[in-house]
């Protein structure tokens, strides 16, 4: 890694730092073996980056630096597989797997003392890639197995895919096949920052690993950390293709050394493949067995879910012989592992208060040995599942933890319970805040939404100091977590009470971090309102929806009096939308934080009318609203007085031009009265408008 040479082409250094990578990256990646630190690959990578940058005529499809795409897809197209992707025969267990050898015995009596290969099973999604002259040029899922989706932007993300082959001679065309997953400790991330936002987790890694792989943002996908494991090869010409064209001299080579699986594997990680490590080559059903038994619990230890293990028949030549059924090879079998189930006690269930306020009933048992773990804790989902599975304190329960990291409650063996026990049920009070429960008469979800309960708060801090919300630099999660236990914050505009002494004490904060975490707290009072809105972290309404709401609603208040049935109106806000914010609006401690937010000079206002007023007859009046009005609701009102170029605000003051006054017009009356504020009826008000 010497400076670059003073003889050195550009060409031929852009050259040299590609190979560096690519070897750093295989022995990372493919070998597990880092060889160079990351603070080593990362300035080759810049200085690779960086003459790619005033050379972009060097650029080639396999740089380390062309794995990201610029654009997001706007759609994926189906390809065909030139080569079917089989699925396999599943055993559920050694017995099953016993007869399938018989089976394919009598199909090929003279077979005698055979070799297996055993591979782990992964839990993922299959992918075929397609090489031409060495180039990445293709990724495909395995769709129906006949057809799938082109997702090349995708693939090339995943750094144990190679852009190219590690071969100086490669065949015209290369095929190979594997299993994309997700590490159970980026599923884990990924499902963190679902909850985030407010969007459902992902049962597991296999589903999360589906979910990303069909994302049309590659540089989403990049982040992910997708990995490979590739299992099958396929070289154009070889014994297995249907095309039998004569293959090239080096093809050729190759091919008569793949003879069998076990070679296949070898040559796949030769050419720059991550190959599972924990592969195994049998010489019995009996080495097979052994196997199967000692990677029961082993596989618990690894950082990737495996369903089961895939036994093949070792020999091309047999593998031939016995050829495929319409779904299957008849020479391969997926030995599958139980979803591990035991009977334990349930002691009590407890109700947690998720992040977004949603209550999951939590079953507390006996501690019980699952899979691997001790498992004391199960989730029992929501209000549908506790009342489905009828279940009483002290049942005896059937708990499973399966393909799904999170051990569930499967079933209530009712015929073993205590007498005199009563039923569980969800309860109606927030076991945190005491606040009513919420639950939308279609959703499957019980919710807090009282927005000052602890266990909310964390969550809605995070949310609010997102980049796409209040962007709030520096204000992590660990920042977060320390502001919140010692008491310092209980609600986001706490936040905006804060300075440097007060933050200065936290642990590993210090004076400098103080300074620039204040600044970045304060520069977030000049976000947009629409910002602000999405911010609040309001159920349904996502950037998008706050958006299209705060060019609707101009004003906090002008959405906080609206009645769904207004909010409706709004063209893409749809009824459950509009009961979400509705209902958001009528938590009194809402209110309490929106007049928090106000007074700490958060932009709860479309600045282009606060900024810029419209010119009309109203213009730089500042109104408010009080009681309830002969013919216009709050929200005609204020649109009324906005369309003139006027202002509504929420509480009187020596700022306030107008009172609006309705029937029942309460404090707000009184106060505006002592300040001295004319007040109008509805009638002055249109007839303002219309003669000003
Ligand atoms: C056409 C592991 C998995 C796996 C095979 C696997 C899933 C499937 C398979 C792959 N994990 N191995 N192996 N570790 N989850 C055995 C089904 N093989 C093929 O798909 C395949 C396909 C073949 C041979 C193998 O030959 C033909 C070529 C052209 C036309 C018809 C057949």
């Amino acid at each position: 890694m010497g400076d670059k040479g003073t003889d050195e082409t550009t060409a031929t250094r852009v050259q040299t730092l590609r190979l560096q990578l690519q070897a750093a990256s295989y022995a990372y990646y493919v070998l597990d073996a880092p060889d160079l630190p990351d603070e080593v690959y990362d300035r080759l990578y810049r200085e690779l980056q960086d003459l790619e940058a005033t050379h972009p005529e060097l650029i080639t499809p396999d740089s380390p630096t062309q794995r990201v795409g610029e654009k997001p897809a706007s759609q994926f197209t189906s390809v065909r597989h030139n080569i079917p992707l089989y699925s396999l025969e599943n055993a559920f267990d050694l017995a099953e797997f016993r007869a399938w050898e018989d089976r394919w015995r009598r199909q090929a009596p003279d077979a005698g003392e055979v070799e297996y290969v055993a591979e782990l099973k992964i839990d993922g999604n299959a992918l075929a890639l397609t090489y031409e002259n060495g180039l990445l040029v293709r990724g495909v899922t395995r769709g129906d197995g006949t057809a799938g989706e082109d997702i090349t932007p995708n693939v090339r993300t995943i750094r144990s895919v190679p852009l190219r082959l590690n071969t100086d001679n490669p065949p015209p065309v290369v095929e190979v096949r594997g299993e994309a997953f997700l590490p159970l400790d980026v599923f884990e991330q990924i499902n963190a920052e679902r909850a985030d936002r407010d969007e459902a987790p992902f049962a597991n890694p296999r589903n999360a690993a589906a979910g990303t792989l069909r994302q049309l943002d590659s540089r989403i996908v990049a982040a992910r950390k997708l990995d490979f494991f590739a299992y099958t090869v396929h070289l154009e010409g070889d014994q297995n293709s249907k095309f039998k064209i004569s293959p090239p001299e080096t093809l050729r080579e190759q091919n008569s050394k793949l003879t069998s699986q076990w070679n296949a594997l070898e040559l796949l990680q030769t050419l720059g493949f991550r190959v599972n490590p924990n592969r195994q080559l049998c010489q019995s059903a009996d080495d097979v067995q052994a196997y199967y038994d000692d990677w029961a619990t082993q596989r618990l230890q690894l950082s990737y879910l495996t369903d089961g293990v895939v036994v093949k028949l070792n020999d091309f030549a047999l593998q031939q012989q016995l050829g495929f059924t319409q779904k299957f090879p008849r020479w391969a079998v997926a030995l599958k592992y139980p979803a591990e189930e035991a009977p334990t006690i349930l002691e009590a269930v407890s109700f947690q208060v998720g992040r977004t306020g949603a209550v999951t009933p939590v079953a507390e048992l006996r501690p019980v040995q699952l899979a691997g773990t001790t498992v004391a804790r199960a989730t029992l989902h929501n209000a549908d599942r506790l009342t489905e599975l009828d279940i009483h304190q002290g049942d005896t329960v059937i708990v499973r933890k399966a393909g799904e990291i999170i051990p569930e409650v499967v079933r209530v063996l009712a015929e073993l319970r205590p007498q005199d026990t009563s039923k569980i049920s969800m309860p109606t009070e927030c076991p945190q805040c005491g606040s009513a429960l919420v639950r939308p008469d279609d959703g499957a979800v019980t919710r807090c939404i009282n927005i000052s309960c602890p266990a909310i708060v964390q969550g809605a801090i995070i949310h609010w100091a997102r980049r796409d919300a209040l962007d709030i630099e520096g204000l992590g999660e660990k920042w977060v977590k320390q502001l919140v236990e010692q008491g310092l914050v209980h609600s986001v505009a706490d936040l905006y009470g804060l300075t440097e002494e007060t933050l200065e004490p936290l642990d590993r904060m210090g004076k400098r971090l103080a300074e620039k975490l204040v600044g970045a707290i304060a520069a977030s009072k000049t976000r947009p309102w629409a910002s602000v809105l999405y911010a609040l972290g309001i159920r349904h309404v996502g950037a998008v929806n706050a958006k299209t709401l705060a060019q609707h609603f101009l004003t906090v208040e002008a959405l906080g009096s609206a009645s769904p049935e207004a909010i409706e109106t709004v063209h893409t806000i749809g009824p459950e939308i509009a009961q979400a914010v509705y209902q958001w609006f009528q938590v009194p401690a809402n209110q309490t934080l929106i007049d928090r937010l106000h007074q700490a000079g958060l932009q709860l206002a479309s600045t282009e009318s606060a900024a810029a007023p419209v010119a009309g007859p109203l213009a730089g009046k500042t109104f408010v609203l009080t009681g309830t009005l002969p013919t216009l609701t709050r929200p005609e009102a204020t649109e009324i007085i906005e369309a003139a170029g006027g202002k509504v605000t929420s509480s009187v003051s020596k700022a306030t031009d107008y009172l609006v006054a309705g029937e029942k017009a309460g404090s707000k009356l009184t106060k505006a009265e002592g300040l001295g504020i004319v007040i109008l009826t509805e009638a002055d008000l249109l007839a303002l408008v219309e003669t000003a």
